[in-house]
């Protein structure tokens, strides 16, 4: 099983979407995600090791790479072309607790950013855990959150930031917010963020996974 998970690992890293991919030439005809995520699926391997033990265990292995120039954007792109035809046959067994509505969380990839994995991930996890998610994509700008937030009165907001330098944008999300519906609560989360700097921008809390944003909205409306 877990040779299973290994192979969809080594997919993600190397950008093999499916068998008919071109991509990589060296793996010209072989399986690639698509294929063995459904293999895993049809087997009976838990959806949630899929995702990481596969998918994001082959996603690390790339932002490690591109870290240390072994590989480049475009590696990049096709690997996160290959994690999202993953993730597409996840969703059905994320979402599938969402029968009624708990609540609303609008969400976002802060303004000057594309990365939208985690973020996407949050939001499957929130829908499976009953909650509507108004998802406004990426580069998202605090006028763009504010029209969503006045739209969905009672709306908690969720935003994403990957790059440090976007950080700063997100800042001034929380703050137009904050100011013009102070109510709303603002989550943060994103892998270059931390508890000290929720603090500073005055978001309401700081989740570093995607269950951990389900346990704050559960607890924030008990
Ligand atoms: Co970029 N990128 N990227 N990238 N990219 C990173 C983030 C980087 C760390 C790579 C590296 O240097 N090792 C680095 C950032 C450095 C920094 O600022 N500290 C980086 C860079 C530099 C860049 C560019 C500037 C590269 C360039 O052009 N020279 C550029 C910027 C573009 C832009 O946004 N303006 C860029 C572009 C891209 C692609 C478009 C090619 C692609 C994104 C495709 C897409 O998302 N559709 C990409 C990718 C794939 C990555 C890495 C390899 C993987 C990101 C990812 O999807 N991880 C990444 C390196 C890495 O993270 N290892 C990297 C998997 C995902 C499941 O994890 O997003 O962390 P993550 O989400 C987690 C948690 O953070 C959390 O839950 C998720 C699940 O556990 N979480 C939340 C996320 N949001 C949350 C919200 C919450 C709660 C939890 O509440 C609301």
């Amino acid at each position: 099983m877990s040779e299973l998970l290994e192979q969809i690992a080594v997919c993600v890293e190397k950008g093999k979407v499916n068998k008919d991919s071109p991509y990589p030439p060296d793996m010209k005809g072989e399986d690639g995600v698509d294929e063995l995520t459904a293999k895993a699926l049809a087997d009976g391997v838990n959806p949630n090791d899929v995702l990481t033990q596969g998918l994001m265990a082959g996603m690390n292995r790339v932002g490690v790479k591109f870290s240390n120039n072994e590989v480049f954007v475009p590696d990049l792109l096709m690997a996160a072309k290959a994690m999202k035809t993953g993730m597409r046959q996840l969703t059905p067994h994320f979402e599938s607790g969402a029968a009624q509505r708990k609540g609303a969380i609008v969400i976002g990839t802060v303004k000057g950013d594309l990365h939208d994995i985690g973020k996407n991930l949050v939001g499957m996890v929130m829908e499976g855990g009953g909650y509507e998610v108004i998802d406004l994509g990426v580069d998202t700008s605090a006028e763009q959150f504010l029209e969503a937030v006045e739209g969905h009165p009672g709306a908690a907001v969720g935003l994403s930031a990957l790059l440090t330098t976007t950080m700063a944008n997100m800042e001034q999300i929380v703050k137009t917010i904050k100011e013009k519906v102070p109510s709303t609560k603002v989550l943060v989360g994103g892998a270059p963020l931390t508890q000290e700097f929720c603090d500073k921008i005055g978001a309401d809390a700081y989740a570093p996974d995607p269950q951990g944003a389900l346990e704050y909205l559960k607890a924030a409306a008990s």
